[in-house]
């Protein structure tokens, strides 16, 4: 029986069933009145409603992968950094204009809808954000497929700026429920922590079976979200876990009379999920992140052996069935934990167990920063999960006994394979784990991924050359095109026809459509109005008054020294500087207005970063007090930058800027959304910034600074900032000014450690050995700005230069070259 046959009262697609399904759903499921009903409950019923939409299509697909016994690909992630669902999940099915239809006939507006849902904001930046795109592009291509994370209670903190200042509050987003999740109570797994490590009788340790006995065990809880596939009837499942306490209360504690502590030994337990550390690019070493890693680990690999053996009797065919991906570290004791339950619950050998573990995981890095490379304390690892520790110690001394016997025995090149710092307090090196279980390590760009080999990686590309590998970032057209930008997708539409949305490279087709004025027009029309919709939510939020001709400068991303915001303020007070004099020397002034738009958060225990925030916002304040500069320099910073206000945000940018020192950004992934959406980026030969120039040709984009080998050889010969000061009169000034308070009359010292940093401290990411490139560049940018049928031809070749850039391409490569994954089939 197909699930149309069964599903009786399955809904039609015209206007009047939907407004039966909307009131069926606010009556019923919601248990409200319509005279009654509040925007969130006309909301909530349209989702549900919108939700059902879903159903039959996510068990058809669900049906087809048993059937087909398809291999599954399981997305571990700490980040899903999905933002807002409905209207996201309205255009998949196709049912935008007839939702709206029917509401508007109840007398309800579906946008004001639309803006009172909350972001699922699971995620911190780029990496949280990249697994979201991954999930709606698995979807759309029909790799079947499984996101596996957690259901944090409070998402990434929300941000306020009081006084010019940085203030985190709680996001719980759940307030209102969430009509998008299935709670699958009976879906449950038993985590282990602590307690201690028994050899098992007739065993032949260390490599054999063992006990883990006496522990202290969380329950997870599945909840499941449908990833539906754009122009596809196929969809994915993102399942989240939840922490539940195995007990709902502690008895023997209750006995003894304690009823508080029974209590309380519950909420510990549920701690487990409670709230995403918000550290991007800067992990915190806390046991609870340890605790948080392992729960969603083990509740995700106990689940899909489960999945595995529901269809096979033996685990020889585990690698033709089963991939399971590595978003960075965060998940890596998915691998002990495999060996684990392979070794001690199903009976395998050690040399049969690895050899799976070796083919089923792969790898992808996103970071080369020391000190966002995870390491966990040996003696934390050893308390917490005793058994995982003897894995990883068994998983060494194979591995380093191989390198032994191939290479003789070479003691330096051990201490820096091993996958166990012993400088100091002894660690394990997380990613040395990943790589050594991997058959797959990738890298997010063309110069990430080689620079991975070449640092620290460089002894392992050695042993397993063919492992190591690229797979260039890329974003999901659905949302940072077709959702975010209707105004320039309605023009793509009639242009060059609605295929771009699963087929990205046909933008190029744009590129002889530079040349025809009414097209210019009429992209120059679509960017106007994209800037007037932003335009407003400042006036609205922030009550400045912005003014659409002038340039739309913007940086968006978390605010972090290497991405270096602050040589973006360096480049205003330069401005500001340049229009003061004009003004004070009475000579006419020929510069192009800007607005500067800055948002991101900083990471709640990052002192410089929320220095930074508090700087722009007193340069913010300060020029734009400054009646001398009018309309010529505002400079703006949004509060609480989330998936949300980046999709107001991306398609009001004339200037994208992507600045941060070479060799320091994975990827980017901003940088694409920019220049998809019709910006011109002015960047560092960084990241994704390199395959961008090449995609949309040299001379369309704005590049400037020093290069990789060039950063590596000022560092070499010893870099004195200082001297860049001292010689560059414009730099000083801009220095001093911030040193001595202009920008914080009452606290004059406020920034004299952002001036030490720079000058006196090393300027680790050489903000003052870029800048006057940087200075130099924007000038460029500015005269360009002033033609502004010039401006928007490289623009609009901007756009057609990025069909490279869609995480589509990104995911059929992941799916040919890293899982080996065939599309599921529907009938
Ligand atoms: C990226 C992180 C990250 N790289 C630790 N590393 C985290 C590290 O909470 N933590 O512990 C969180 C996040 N995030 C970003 O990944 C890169 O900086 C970007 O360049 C890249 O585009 C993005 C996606 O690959």
């Amino acid at each position: 029986m197909t699930i149309k046959d069964f599903a009786y009262d399955h809904p039609d697609r015209d206007v009047a069933a939907f407004k039966r399904a909307v009131a069926n759903k606010l009556i019923y499921a919601v248990g409200k009145d319509p005279v009654a009903a509040s925007q969130d409950d006309w909301l909530n019923a349209t989702s549900q409603a919108v939700r059902d939409q879903l159903v039959e299509r996510w068990m058809m697909t669900t049906r087809a992968n048993y059937a087909q016994d398809l291999k599954r690909v399981y997305y571990l992630s700490m980040e899903f950094l999905i933002g807002r669902t409905f209207t996201n999940a309205l255009l998949a099915v196709d049912l935008y204009d007839t939702v709206r239809e029917a509401l508007a006939d109840f007398g309800v507006d579906m946008s004001a809808l639309a803006e009172r849902e909350p972001d699922a904001a699971l995620g911190n930046g780029g990496l949280g954000r990249l697994a979201a795109c991954f999930l709606d592009s698995m979807a759309t291509l029909g790799v079947p497929g499984m996101g596996y994370g957690i259901r944090y209670e409070y998402g990434m903190f929300r941000q306020r700026i009081v006084d010019g200042q940085q203030v985190e509050t709680p996001d719980y987003w759940l307030t209102r429920g969430n009509p998008w999740e299935f709670q699958r109570p009976e879906v449950n797994y038993r985590v282990r922590f602590g307690g201690h490590v028994q050899k098992r009788e007739g065993t032949n340790a260390p490599y054999g079976a063992a006990d883990w006995v006496d522990t202290h065990d969380v329950l997870a809880v599945a909840y499941d979200t449908i990833i539906p596939g754009y122009g596809t009837q196929a969809t994915n499942t993102l399942r989240l876990w939840s922490a539940r306490a195995t007990e709902e209360i502690d008895l023997s504690a209750f006995n003894r009379g304690n009823y508080m502590g029974a209590v309380e030994s519950k909420n510990q337990s549920e701690n487990v999920s409670r709230v995403l550390y918000p550290d991007d690019s800067t992990p915190s070493g806390r046991e609870l992140r340890l605790h948080q890693e392992y729960f969603f680990c083990s509740a995700s690999v106990q689940d899909l052996l489960r999945r595995y053996l529901r269809s096979h009797k033996t685990f020889d065919q585990l690698s033709e069935k089963v991939s399971i991906h590595l978003n960075d570290t965060h998940p890596v004791l998915a691998v002990p934990e495999l060996m684990r339950l392979l070794l001690d619950e199903h009976g395998l050998a050690w040399d049969e167990a690895w050899a799976h573990t070796q083919k089923v995981f792969s790898y992808t890095n996103h970071t080369l920063m020391h000190e966002a490379l995870e390491t966990w304390p040996v003696e934390m690892l050893g308390r917490i999960l005793p058994r995982h520790l003897q894995i990883i110690y068994d998983m060494n001394a194979k591995f380093l006994a191989t390198v032994t016997q191939k290479v003789g025995n070479d003691v330096e090149l051990m201490r820096r394979l091993s996958l166990v710092d012993e400088a100091g307090e002894r660690r394990v090196r997380m990613a040395y784990v990943a790589v050594l279980a991997s058959h797959s390590i990738n890298g997010v760009s063309g110069l990430h991924s080689e620079l991975m080999k070449q640092s620290i990686f460089a002894d392992f590309d050695k042993i397993f050359p063919e492992r190591f590998n690229n797979k260039t970032n890329g974003v999901t057209p659905r949302r940072w095109l077709a959702q975010a930008n209707p105004p320039l997708a309605g023009l793509l539409d009639q242009r060059i026809g609605k295929g771009w949305r699963r087929d990205l490279s046909q933008l190029e087709a744009l590129k002889p459509m530079a040349a025809q004025p009414a097209f210019v027009r009429a992209f120059r029309h679509a960017k106007r109005e994209n800037k007037l919709r932003l335009a407003n939510w400042v006036g609205e939020h922030l009550k400045i008054d912005l003014d659409t001709d002038a340039m739309f400068d913007v940086q968006v991303k978390r605010i972090h020294e290497y991405k270096r915001q602050l040589l973006n303020v360096l480049h205003v007070v330069t401005r500001y500087h340049r229009i003061l004099d004009a003004q004070a020397a009475g000579t006419p002034l020929d510069i192009v207005p800007r607005v500067v738009v800055f948002a991101g958060k900083a990471a709640s225990a990052y002192a410089m970063a929320k220095l930074v925030i508090r700087l722009i916002n007193d340069v913010a304040s300060t020029i734009n007090a400054d009646a001398r500069v009018g309309k010529l320099l505002k400079v703006v910073f949004l509060p609480n930058y989330s998936v949300s206000l980046a999709e107001i945000i991306m398609p009001a940018a004339d200037l994208s800027e992507q600045i941060s020192t070479a060799g320091t950004e994975a990827s980017g992934t901003g940088n694409m959304k920019f220049a998809l959406n019709g910006a011109l980026t002015i960047g560092t030969l960084d990241g994704a910034n390199v395959e961008m120039r090449e995609n949309v040709g040299p001379e369309n984009i704005f590049i400037f600074g020093n290069t990789t080998p060039e950063v590596a050889d000022i560092r070499a010969r010893g870099y004195q900032p200082r001297e860049i000061y001292e010689e560059n009169a414009d730099l000083k000034r801009v220095l001093d000014a911030i040193r001595d308070g202009a920008f914080s009359p009452g606290e004059p010292s406020r920034y004299q450690g952002i001036y030490d940093a720079l000058v006196n401290w090393g300027d680790h990411y050489l903000l003052l050995a870029d800048y006057a490139s940087y200075v130099a560049k924007q000038a460029e940018v500015d005269a360009l700005y002033r033609d502004s049928d010039a401006w928007t031809r490289m623009a609009i070749l901007n756009v057609a230069g990025m069909g490279a850039f869609s995480s589509d391409r990104t995911i059929a490569q992941y799916a040919h070259e890293i899982w080996n994954t065939k599309p599921v089939v529907l009938g």
